[in-house]
């Protein structure tokens, strides 16, 4: 996991990477991601049916094919940030951060000390279940990537205090709750959300913190890539299957 971490880290910083989102209890589909090319999968335990306990096999399938495992958790609650970094997450992903409060909250609980207070297991799957040196695990699990989500007017309103918050990896944009929050919902093409977009790109560009949001045409994800999006996230696997089937009966059905 450290390899995948540091490789992926030296991509989010250098060319950028593209990741899916994923709401499959199935390992295959995250394994397919990784043949397929993508870098990283964002496991999502805020919306979809897994729980945390089948998120282990789904991280195992993304390891087996390279694919760096991000898990996005409901929210900022310790224990289950916790117990998905036991299970071997490369990294967390939180949505709705709405003050710098909650983001150090993040770093607390995701962090082992001197960073933050992270409860202390060494015999989980993160630490090989006591194989790996206690020492070398701790200064490993500090490596793993926090990804924070900034998605409506509050947590605009906040941002600078947010970002000023050491050991954040990426600051993620909400487009759809984004455009909940700005009274256009579902219109995440929008220019009233495309602006707010905008107006968060710039900030963490100025301050040099990298930046994610959730595409889900090759067009968008072009686009915000050149306005300076490294963390880029397409569809989601659920809608992908969905489209290439219905795209295959659409062109059966044609007369
Ligand atoms: C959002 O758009 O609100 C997300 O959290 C990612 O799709
Ligand atoms: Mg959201």
């Amino acid at each position: 996991m450290q390899d995948l971490i540091k490789n992926f880290k030296n991509k989010l910083h250098s060319d950028g990477v593209v990741g899916m989102f994923s709401k499959t209890c199935d390992p295959a589909l995250i394994e397919i991601m990784g043949y397929a090319g993508m870098d990283y999968v964002i496991i999502d335990l805020e919306h979809g049916p897994n729980a945390v306990q089948s998120v282990q096999n789904l991280i195992r399938g993304a390891q087996v094919a390279g694919v760096m495992p991000i898990v996005r958790v409901k929210e900022s609650c310790a224990s289950v940030m916790g117990e998905v970094l036991d299970i071997g997450a490369g990294g967390i992903q939180v949505p709705q951060i709405t003050t710098r409060e909650e983001a150090e909250a993040v770093m607390k609980r995701t962090k082992f000390s001197p960073v933050g207070e992270r409860g202390v297991c060494r015999f989980v799957r993160a630490a090989q279940y006591s194989a790996k040196d206690r020492f070398e695990y701790f200064k490993d699990a500090n490596q793993t990537v926090t990804v924070l989500q900034i998605e409506g007017q509050e947590g605009i309103a906040h941002i600078d205090e947010i970002l000023s918050v050491a050991g954040i990896d990426v600051i993620f944009i909400g487009p759809y709750d984004l455009s909940q929050s700005l009274g256009v919902a579902g219109q995440i093409d929008h220019p009233l959300v495309e602006q707010k977009m905008l107006e968060i790109v710039n900030k963490c560009t100025e301050k040099g913190i990298t930046v994610g949001t959730f595409v889900d045409t090759v067009e968008n994800a072009k686009k915000w890539r050149a306005l300076g999006v490294k963390y880029l996230s397409y569809s989601v696997d659920m809608g992908v299957f969905y489209e290439a089937t219905a795209s295959i009966v659409k062109q059966l059905n044609a007369k």
